[in-house]
């Protein structure tokens, strides 16, 4: 029987099948399969099997995954982290205000995101505590350069239609740092969920990590929505700093056209054409400075 993976804790996997949810254990044969990041995560499609002895229930298989979103684990091993399989879009939610949002990590989830070949729809949360208008300040940039930017407040129920909208019929994981509202948005959206969400906004000014795992909702309007931790950094894996400015969509009308064509890393080259275009405006400098950075290997954020 073909299920997906909803959660998993503690080597037991909850998978949904056509018969309801069971709880499932891992084969030998497929802990010893090479895959990249863990064996199985949620959103994995899998083949499931019930032992005819004890009933129990075992993942006999896992299924090549569509789409893998995939940062380095933190910690200074250099492993492969798989934060969730099969979606369609990632939500990057960010607040406007408390915590401080840092958009060098969202350009990080950007280009994360673009590597995947994963749809991105941020989302600036917490709109009621500094107003639209400042929020658009803050986010506007990237609405110019082409990604679905939506300004929300579960606390005043600004936006909650038009995310419900975005992600209904599909699967999407909400990701972003810890505090931001994440769960609160979701609950928003499909009231009954009931997800833990902080008790006192104030504390969390860097957040506390209420969500401790992540875990696959199944929508009652369609489609399904993953709630992860919060992150506290987003190292980048598998992304060659060669190939990095192709994941910055606003550098795409000046491809070629620096002096030192397809070889110019933007860096330092005379002649360069993003680096001539942020000089004049035309290029966010914000944007630019996080090409450089993550160019040069910075590891942080
Ligand atoms: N003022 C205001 N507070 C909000 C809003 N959305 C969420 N909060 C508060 O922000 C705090 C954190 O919300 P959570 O939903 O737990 O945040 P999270 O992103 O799920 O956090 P983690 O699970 O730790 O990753 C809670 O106290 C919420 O009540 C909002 O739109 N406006
Ligand atoms: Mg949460
Ligand atoms: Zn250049």
């Amino acid at each position: 029987m073909t299920g997906t993976v909803l959660r998993a804790h503690g080597g037991i996997y909850e998978i949904e099948t056509a018969d309801g949810v069971v709880e499932a254990v891992l084969r030998g044969r497929v802990k010893r399969q090479d895959r990249v990041g863990d064996k199985v995560v949620v959103g994995d499609r899998v083949e499931v099997q019930q032992e005819e002895g004890d009933g129990a229930w075992t993942i006999e298989e896992v299924h090549e995954r569509r789409s893998a979103l995939v940062r380095k684990a933190p910690g200074k091993a250099p492993r492969a982290k798989v934060i969730v399989a099969n979606v369609d879009q990632v939500v990057i939610v960010f607040a406007t205000t408390r915590p401080t949002p840092h958009l060098r990590m969202l350009d990080r989830f950007l280009v994360l995101c673009e590597s995947s070949e994963i749809d991105a729809l941020i989302v600036a949360n917490k709109v009621d505590l500094v107003g639209e208008k400042a929020a658009r300040e803050l986010f506007g940039t990237y609405e110019e350069i082409g990604y679905r930017v939506l300004y929300t407040s579960p606390k005043q129920d600004i936006g909650i239609d038009a995310l419900r909208a975005e992600i209904c019929g599909r699967i999407s994981a909400v990701t972003g740092p810890s505090g931001v509202g994440k769960s609160s948005l979701l609950n928003a959206v499909q009231p009954e969920l009931a997800l833990r969400v902080a008790s006192v906004s104030d504390a969390v000014q860097k957040g506390r990590h209420t969500t401790v795992t992540a875990q696959l909702i199944p929508l009652d309007c369609g489609g399904y929505v993953a709630d992860t931790p919060g992150l506290r950094e987003l190292g980048l894996w598998g992304i060659d700093p060669d190939e990095l400015d192709i994941l910055f969509r606003e550098f795409e009308p000046y491809r070629g056209t620096c002096r030192f064509g397809n070889t110019c890393t933007h860096t330092h080259e005379p002649a360069c054409a993003i680096r001539e275009a942020v000089a004049e405006g035309r290029i966010s400098n914000s944007r630019y400075d996080s090409y450089a950075r993550m160019w040069s290997g910075d590891e942080e954020e």
